[in-house]
């Protein structure tokens, strides 16, 4: 609890740009906590560098990640946006942490497996061991929920097990977490092959709709997305690219899918592509033009950066404190 608000922990990774399946999974849920909790939203670039990273190209996406989490309508002045790096308890609790997880938890870990197969020139320690900084990122601030998109679910049981095994030694010191999945867009689909997720670092860019794509490009992928030969826009799991297009419509437009099949009955694939196109241009258009705008005020974004750090820093030594004291750490001579 702070200020007798429960707290809410999530971050992104900047690796690659953000999809509308970042921002309908995560950000718009988002959005739609920041009143009830007290928020630490945060770039995670501790996580990004598990995978190889050109430098410059990481500091750019970072920041124009954190600039995207305050134009997607976040309140900085409300909500604790801020780089994972500028807090150093992420990285001095993830140590701790790692000393109370097992190999063989971490060897279940599905997001390990797929990543390995998909870096096997560099599968480091740090891959490996990315569920115990994400752990710490979460426990560190004493979250009560953690909004993220389905994917993570994994990653929020082993943070459980890992508070529970720790409380059960020394104590209540972690509040134990709970996962928060919405319930419209939580697993928005590739539009080009519907059974595999909409990811960010897809190579074919006409599988993604990205937050920064211009109306011409979203209504031209949105064409071209893969459906079938049922011709029928209805909600079943037999037509999976549909269903997407529908999940899509759904999360940008506040209808129910009863609606949508009811406002397309009788008619083809090309006007509901239309509808979902419009729909996400219209909420991404805010959006992108808060973006451009924030992009260019320097001295704000910079203000914001600094302030939430030492926010973040202020939270995180309080957690980490009191776990260095349990685990038997001597205390620092002031
Ligand atoms: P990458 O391709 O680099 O693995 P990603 O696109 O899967 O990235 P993450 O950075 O892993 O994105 O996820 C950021 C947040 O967005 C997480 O909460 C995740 O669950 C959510 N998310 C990612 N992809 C989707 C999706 N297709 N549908 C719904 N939520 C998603
Ligand atoms: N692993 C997450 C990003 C992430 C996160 C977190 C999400 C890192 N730390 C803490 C929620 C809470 C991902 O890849 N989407």
């Amino acid at each position: 609890m702070i200020d007798g608000k429960k707290v809410l922990f999530s971050g992104m990774q900047a690796t690659g740009t953000l999809t509308i399946g970042n921002y309908l999974g995560a950000l718009q849920n988002w959005l739609k906590l920041s009143d009830e909790y007290e928020c630490f939203y945060s770039v995670v670039d501790l996580h990004s560098i598990t995978v190889r990273q050109d430098p410059a190209e990481l500091r750019k996406r970072a920041r124009a990640l954190l600039t995207l989490y305050i134009a997607a309508g976040l309140d900085p002045k409300k909500n604790c946006i801020y780089y994972q790096s500028h807090v150093s308890g992420h990285a001095e609790l993830s140590w701790i942490l790692n000393c109370f997880t097992y190999m063989g938890e971490l060897n279940r870990m599905t997001q390990f497996k797929d990543k390995a197969a998909k870096h096997a020139d560099n599968i480091n320690a740090g891959l490996f061991t990315y569920p115990v900084l994400m752990a710490a990122d979460i426990l560190l601030y004493q979250s009560d929920v953690v909004p993220v998109g389905i994917d993570q679910m994994q990653h929020l049981e082993i943070t459980r097990d890992i508070a529970q095994r720790f409380n059960a030694i020394y104590g209540d010191v972690f509040t134990i977490p709970e996962p928060y999945i919405g319930k419209v867009g939580a697993k928005i689909m590739s539009l080009q092959d519907p059974e595999k997720k909409m990811s960010k670092s897809d190579e074919n860019p006409n599988a993604s709709i990205y937050l920064m794509d211009d109306p011409d490009t979203i209504m031209r992928k949105f064409k071209r997305a893969v459906t079938d030969s049922e011709g029928a826009v209805r909600y079943r799991e037999e037509q999976p690219g549909i269903h997407n297009l529908i999940d899509i419509y759904c999360a940008c437009s506040n209808k129910k899918p009863e609606e949508v099949e009811k406002e397309f009955d009788g008619k083809g694939y090309g006007d509901f592509k239309t509808a979902v196109g419009e729909s996400v241009v219209s909420v991404l258009k805010p959006v992108q033009e808060e973006f451009a705008r924030l992009e260019k005020d320097k001295a704000y974004i910079d203000g914001i950066i600094k302030e939430n750090a030492e926010k973040a820093n202020y939270f995180a030594q309080k957690t980490l404190r009191k776990v260095q004291k349990k685990v038997g750490f001597p205390e620092k001579i002031r």
